[in-house]
């Protein structure tokens, strides 16, 4: 394991690392199930696989005091009404946080808890967004260039994507009139996600 200072260059417009441990490339088929206008979602991807976003990540060993970081670079775009966003997900140790600090572009970051609390923040360049523990957190691109975030968090944390995946969120981001708009989802569902420990 490297515990020695490890310096990168992260380049802008492109919002890569110059030095990571993980390189993860999300394309529509990856999303199957995420997007809530299923027709939409089956006659875009007919139309051909296409990258979504990418996620530049130096992960750490979790180790209590290890902080992983890194860059995600999520596309513009819509399937449907429905803006491009990132799958989302819990931190599989409940009590962890994340930081995100918005590069470039225009989005919003959806979070919600499981006991209904929601909260849907815009972000553009230069927005720095603290994710508070327990709250489940998705990013958004509703701008025309791709959104760029740095983001921070205990090494320890682990993803949960189970229960978003099943349900997921309580609100989505649509397109209305030209813009953004919060919406309720309809495919949500109450279940018992968010419950457990990692
Ligand atoms: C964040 C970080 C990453 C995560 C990425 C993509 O910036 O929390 O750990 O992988 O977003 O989000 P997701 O994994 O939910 O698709
Ligand atoms: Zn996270």
């Amino acid at each position: 394991m490297e515990d020695t200072p490890i310096t990168a260059e992260l380049t802008l417009p492109g919002g890569t690392l110059s030095r990571f441990t993980g390189h993860t490339v999300r394309t529509l088929s990856d999303m199957r199930g995420y997007y809530a206008d299923t027709a939409a979602y089956e006659a875009l991807l007919a139309q051909g696989d296409r990258v979504l976003y990418e996620v530049y990540e130096v992960a750490r060993p979790a180790l209590p005091g290890e902080l992983s970081h890194g860059t995600t670079i999520l596309y513009p775009g819509q399937v449907g009404e429905e803006y491009v966003m990132t799958k989302g997900h819990y931190h599989a140790i409940r009590e962890t946080s994340e930081v995100y600090y918005c590069l470039l572009g225009e989005g919003m970051m959806v979070m919600e808890k499981p006991d209904g609390a929601t909260s849907v923040q815009a972000m553009c360049a230069g927005t720095v967004l603290y994710v508070p523990p327990r709250w489940a957190h998705r990013t958004v691109n509703t701008g025309q260039q791709p959104l760029v975030t740095f983001w921070v968090y205990p090494a320890v944390a682990g993803h949960d994507y189970a229960s978003i995946q099943e349900r997921g969120f309580r609100k989505i981001v649509v397109e209305r009139g030209g813009g953004p708009a919060i919406s309720d989802n309809a495919r949500f569902q109450q279940g018992s996600a968010g419950s457990g420990e990692g």
